[in-house]
């Protein structure tokens, strides 16, 4: 596909600090102004979104969508969490060396590097019977928003999302059994400063971190509905409390990483 090869540059639309220049470029920059349209949360409740789990901060929304007889329901979650960066949530979730601290696929390989923050991965899922295991492949970028749409009365400070969507490779050696899962999913983080009332240096006890993640999953083949649903409604809350305290643990004693 000749589009594919495109070096993609609009002035208009290029909120990202990157120059996106890579075989997937175009449709990477078209699926982050997408989501970041997700960013203002103000909407939630009445927008079609049905909250299915609370904890704390921490709330997840689904609607229900069945294509082919195959539950596809898109699932967004919003989360704030204190004493980290954007940058930081943004880049344990985008690094592949650390995936194996807070996610338990069991192949986790990198296929091909298209720039410093764009990679294609191919893993596999815990088998969850009696449906098939489930592979995915998909491309994974981590990007800087210069220019993220307004959110409500706060500034943030700063903006970053990494954006994971399927895509083909000649060289994946897909597990045999596996059914392929298509996925698209994004994790948009801002951070929040408030400074210290009596003009000191910004510590950790200033960050706050809004999130907002997206997950658009295709099973690929039957699964139970009702299982899938469950697990779902269990298995993100769970994700987002458990990879926020990674981060928040991981980065405690480190530097600040704007
Ligand atoms: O976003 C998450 N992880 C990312 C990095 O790996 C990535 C992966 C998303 C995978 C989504 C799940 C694919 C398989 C789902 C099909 C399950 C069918 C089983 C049948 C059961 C009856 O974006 C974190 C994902 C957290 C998931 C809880």
């Amino acid at each position: 596909n000749s589009d594919d090869e495109d070096v993609f540059f609009d002035p208009e639309a290029d909120l990202m600090q990157n120059k996106i220049t890579h075989r997937h470029s175009k449709e990477l920059n078209k699926r982050i102004q997408e989501h970041l349209s997700l960013i203002d949360r103000s909407g939630n409740e009445d927008s079609g979104w049905d909250i299915i789990a609370e904890d704390g901060e921490m709330k997840l929304y689904r609607k229900e969508l069945v294509i082919n007889g195959l539950i596809c329901d898109p699932l967004k979650a919003v989360h704030s969490v204190g004493s980290v960066t954007a940058k930081e949530m943004c880049h344990y979730f985008w690094v592949p060396e650390v995936r194996k601290d807070w996610e338990k696929t069991e192949v986790f390989q990198v296929l091909e590097n298209l720039d410093e923050f764009t990679t294609i991965n191919y893993q596999t899922h815990k088998q969850v019977w009696p449906a098939a295991q489930r592979d995915c492949l998909y491309l994974s970028s981590m990007v800087k928003v210069d220019s993220p749409p307004c959110a409500g009365d706060k500034t943030p400070h700063d903006t970053w999302i990494v954006c994971n969507f399927s895509v083909d490779h000649p060289e994946v050696n897909s597990v045999p059994g596996c059914v392929r899962a298509l996925i698209e999913v994004a994790l948009i983080c801002q951070t929040f400063i408030t400074p210290p009332k009596d003009g000191g240096p910004i510590t950790r006890d200033c960050l706050q971190c809004d999130i907002v993640y997206v997950a658009n999953v295709n099973p690929g083949g039957w699964a139970p509905a009702s299982v899938l649903r469950s697990i779902y409604k269990r298995e993100y809350p769970k994700f987002l409390n458990f990879y926020t305290n990674y981060v928040q643990e991981k980065r405690k004693d480190l530097e600040i990483l704007f």
